[in-house]
Parts: structure tokens; sequence; C-alpha cells
């Protein structure tokens, strides 16, 4: 209600838009305080992916962050949610490319995007809308947007002149290129970003006055949340800061036949980039908005200008608040160089999923990547931390203290307090943690910090292992031992249901595998519920059993 009464308000008064923006944004939540908020609305986005090529693993990792703090924020009970994926679908690149598979853009547009949604699939994305930029409802928030651009003045036609990129579907400026000699000895500009190819071009445009919104774009990037991490909102800042020359929006039918018509000029369709920015909008259900500004919009790095700069200016322009949050992720790398389809070394997901499990792969991406700088890609890596650390430490744990020679009742038993008396250090220790697992891997989550999460978690399991090593359940079957046993295993068990818990947001199915094992019902795997001690009688106590359920082997070792 709140979100649709500003929106009226604003088409209303669209010369005091930029006057009413800055009151919002100072009422507005910022990014942290939104995080920390546990009920409510969450809307977060991906980025849509271009069909000119399979998806690979650097395409599924953006899904994954975006669908680890989405799960992240339903444990913790957010209701009213949207997490949007899709395609990208227009552009001369795809045009290209369809032309080179020699069947129509329609038909191949059909085919690839089907396969990034076989691919979220497969990899347990929880999205809640994939959409496809040629979709009736995308095309005609498009034209609905930019018609409202150009009532607000924002629009003009002009010349325009550049090098062309059509790898990175941009204009770049004489700073943004270089020359290069290329392997058969000719001369070639490329872009000195990307590496990739670009022309000279000149055309007849419509252009956005992006110019005269420098002052809105600093005032918005002033909040040290708006960009995580934050060597991307300083890069940003900089951009900014050093001036903005007018964008381009459309391209002239007879180069780029393949996109959206401008509205009321069909010799112009809209720049594929200004076009697939106004999916997060169609998502939203534009004009009518459900739910507005996104919570996260996660974006790798090669994407920071367009959802940094651009985005952000093209909805002060029409009247709507720019995005609370960007996560901007570094990229996965081959032997150091960036994966991509351009240059032909990408790694393949569906493979890595046969071969290591959905969660397998999950895991590793998160385990292993950060989001402020590159990650290598390695299967020899991959296997080894799989092995130590789901097997090994996590998988033997749970194992160990439901085997029923240990545990024969098959219970999660009660810990008495007589044992705390007497508890060795290691003990002590792992309680300490287990105390503060909770705040400090929230913490992690709503800073996008997955490895470290992780990591905790991984250190908590770690301190159960020695703990019962030093303990020696084992040696405690005697009916008199029994009180010790009990609260050992207890210790134990408890580790292995918190790190369920919190696991839950990266490899939801194994971390559903091992609270099944426990026995732990739905409506108690909630955040709230990782609490040490929890019991569903006798909150924050230890003093109720319960039994467990069908045991299961967690994670088979995988050979190298
Ligand atoms: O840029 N490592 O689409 P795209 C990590 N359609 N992430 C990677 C990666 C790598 N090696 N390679 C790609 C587009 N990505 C536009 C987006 S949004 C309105 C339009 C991820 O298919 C990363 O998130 O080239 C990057 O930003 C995105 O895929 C680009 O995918």
């Amino acid at each position: 209600m709140i979100i649709r009464r500003h929106n009226r308000l604003f088409n209303a008064a669209f010369i005091m838009v930029r006057c009413v923006y800055h009151c919002k944004y100072v009422r507005h939540l910022s990014s942290r305080e939104n995080c920390s908020a546990k009920t409510g609305s969450y809307f977060i986005t991906t980025p849509i992916f271009y069909v000119n090529a399979q998806p690979h693993i650097g395409h599924l990792h953006s899904a994954l962050l975006a669908d680890a703090s989405y799960r992240f924020q339903l444990l913790r009970g957010r209701e009213f949610t949207l997490f949007s994926t899709g395609t990208d679908e227009h552009g001369l690149k795809v045009q290209q490319a369809a032309t080179n598979n020699n069947i129509s853009p329609f038909q191949y547009c059909d085919e690839v995007s089907d396969k990034f949604r076989c691919l979220f699939d497969a990899a347990n994305i929880g999205y809640t809308d994939f959409v496809r930029t040629v979709e009736s409802r995308h095309v005609e928030a498009v034209q609905k947007f930019i018609t409202n651009l150009m009532a607000g003045g924002h629009i003009y036609q002009g010349s325009y002149s550049g090098w062309y990129c059509v790898s990175d579907e941009a204009y770049l400026t004489d700073v943004q290129v270089k020359e290069m000699t290329t392997s058969s000895g000719q001369k070639q500009m490329v872009s000195i970003e990307s590496g990739h190819p670009v022309e000279w071009n000149k055309e007849e445009n419509y252009m956005f006055k992006l110019s005269s919104f420098q002052n809105d774009l600093l005032h918005w990037l002033k909040d040290d949340g708006r960009v995580t991490p934050k060597r991307f909102l300083e890069e940003l800042r900089m951009w900014v800061s050093e001036g903005l020359i007018d964008l381009s929006i459309s391209r002239p039918r007879d180069r780029v036949s393949w996109g959206i018509p401008v509205p009321g000029d069909y010799m112009h369709t809209v720049y594929v980039w200004v076009d697939a920015l106004i999916n997060y909008l169609t998502v939203a259900g534009y004009p009518e908005l459900k739910l507005w500004p996104p919570d996260v919009q996660v974006i790798g790095k090669d994407i920071l200008r367009f959802h940094g700069i651009y985005w952000p200016a093209l909805l002060i322009a029409s009247g709507l608040e720019p995005p609370r949050n960007i996560l901007c992720h570094s990229h996965w790398t081959v032997e150091g160089q960036k994966m991509s389809k351009s240059l032909g070394n990408v790694v393949c997901p569906h493979d890595r999923i046969e071969k290591y499990t959905t969660d397998g792969l999950r895991y590793f991406l998160l385990r292993e990547s950060t989001t402020h700088s590159d990650s290598n890609w390695s299967d020899t890596r991959l296997v080894r931390l799989l092995n130590a650390e789901l097997a090994d430490s996590l998988g033997n744990l749970l194992n160990r203290c439901t085997a029923p020679s240990l545990n024969p009742r098959l219970e999660f038993p009660k810990l008495s307090s007589s044992y705390l008396q007497t508890i060795p250090e290691s003990g002590s220790k792992l309680m300490e943690q287990l105390t503060k697992l909770p705040d400090d891997v929230e913490g992690h989550y709503c800073n996008y910090n997955f490895y470290r999460a992780v990591d905790v978690i991984m250190n908590a399991v770690r301190s159960a292992n020695v703990f019962v090593q030093e303990e020696k359940p084992w040696e405690l079957k005697n009916l008199q031992d029994r009180t010790k046993l009990d609260s050992v295993l207890r210790i134990a068990l408890e580790t292995v249901r918190i790190a369920g818990i919190a696991l839950q947001p990266i490899v939801p199915t194994l971390a559903g595998k091992v609270l099944d094992c426990l026995g732990i019902l739905s409506y108690d795997r909630l955040w709230d519920k990782m609490k040490v001690g929890f019991s569903r009688e006798k909150q924050g106590y230890f003093e109720t059993s319960s039994s467990l359920g069908r045991r299961t082997k967690l994670f088979n070792k995988l050979k190298l």
C-alpha cells in the first residue's frame, strides 16, 4: 500500500521527484538495517543472463549467492518475498548468435533460455520468478518506462559516435579502448576492461540525460552499505565523481532489429542494456509495483557500471527509488583467467553436479569464493574440501553419535547439569562457540560472507569432534556412566543440530538430511530455533530427550 501511494505521488509530481527522492532516501532503511529486519517483505534479484551461449559456473555463482541470501531471509521469517532471475534475449550479440546457429532468434532464445532455467532447477535455486525479455509483460514494461522518461523530459534525440563493443553491448570512450595486435598480425581496437574487440560507429540515437544525475548518484552512494563489498562502492564513487556523459538508449532498427521498438518510433529499438535493466521492474509488476525497491541486487563486477550508475539514474529520473543494496561479486577464474564463454574456458555446471552432487557444488562455490576477490576453480581443491568438511568432519560426527552401538536408544538425549560441573576444557570451549554461533553466522550471512559463515560452523563441528575424541563415549557404555554418555552425545548432537540449521541456506538438501536424521521437525528448523539448548517443551534448556529420525549416510567421499 505504502509503495503504491508513493508511486502515484511520484508520477503526479514529476518535477518534484528528486526532492521527494531525497526525503524518502533519508527515511528509508539502509541496507544493513534492512538485513537485520527479521520479518516483512524481501526482494532480491540476479542479473538476467545473455542467451548467446551456454550457462557456466560463473552464472550459477550469481544465482547461488542470491539463493543463499534468500533462503536465509526465509528462515528468519520474511513473508512477502520476490526472488527473480531470468534471461536477457535481445540485442546484436543474440541476433548474431542466432544467425551463426542458422535458426530464428525466437527458436534460439527459447532453447538457450531453457538451459538456464534447467540449470537453476538442477542447482535448487529457489527463484520465485524467471523473466524472459521476450515476454509481453516485459515489452509492455519497457515501453511504459521509456514513455515515462520521455514525458519527464529526460530523453532527447542526438547523433552518437563512439567505439561499440558487441560482446559487452556497450559504447566505449577513447580512454576505455586501446590498440592491440592480433595473432594474425592485424591491428585491432579492444576494450581495456574486457579485452573484447570494438568498432567505430556513428548513428542517430535517443539519448538519456545521464549527465544531469551526477549529484543524485553521489548522494545515493553516500550510504556505505549501498554497495557490498566496499571496494566496489569506492570504484563507483570514483567513476561518478569523474563526470558522466549522456547515455545512448536506442539503436537504429537497420543495425539491431532484434529488440523492443522505441515507443512512437518503430525505426529504433531500445538499447539492450536499458531493456535488460527494466526486467527488475517487470518482475515487480511495473507500473503497478507489488514490491519496490529491491532489497538486494546481485551482480558480477563486470556489470557494476550498468547497475551502479545507469540503473539508479534511470530510476531516479522516473521517480522510483534505486535499490537498497547492490551485492557485487568477483569472478571465477581458470588458471588466473576469467571464466567466460568468449575465452572458451568454462567449467560445465551440469557435469560437476553429476560428479559432486548439487549440494557438493553449492558448498564449494560458496565456501571457496569471496565477493571482494576472484577465486580460482580447482576440481582437486573441491574434492579435498568436500571430503574433509562434509564427509570427515560433519558426516563422521553425525554418524558416530547416531550409531546404534553408541546410542542404542537412538535418542537425542538429555544433558545433565551435574555433567557441566565436570566438563573438560574442550567441552566448555565448544559450548562457548555454540552460544556465539547464531549471531556470528547471521552477521556473515548479512554481509554475504558465506565462506566465513561456513568457517564458523565448521570450527564448531571440528571442536565437537575433538570433544568426543577426548570424552571417548565408546568407553562409557556401563549403566553407571549413562548420565555422562548421554550428556556427551547430547552436546555433540546439539552441535550437529545447530550446524544443520545454519547450513540450510548453503546446502538445503544436505542440511535437511542432517535434521531428518536428528528427528528435528520442520518448524523447529527456523533461524530462531538455533539457540543452543533449544527444546520445544522447555526453551533454553537441555532437559528433554527426543527420538532420532532415520539414519542415512550424509556424504559419500569423492575420489580424486
Ligand atoms: O552481462 N565468475 O549477462 P551475462 C563469476 N545480460 N560470475 C560470472 C562469471 C565468472 N567468471 N561470468 C559471468 C549480462 N558471471 C547481462 C546482464 S542484468 C540486467 C543484464 C555472472 O550472461 C556475473 O554475475 O554476460 C555477471 O555479471 C553475469 O554472470 C553476466 O552474465
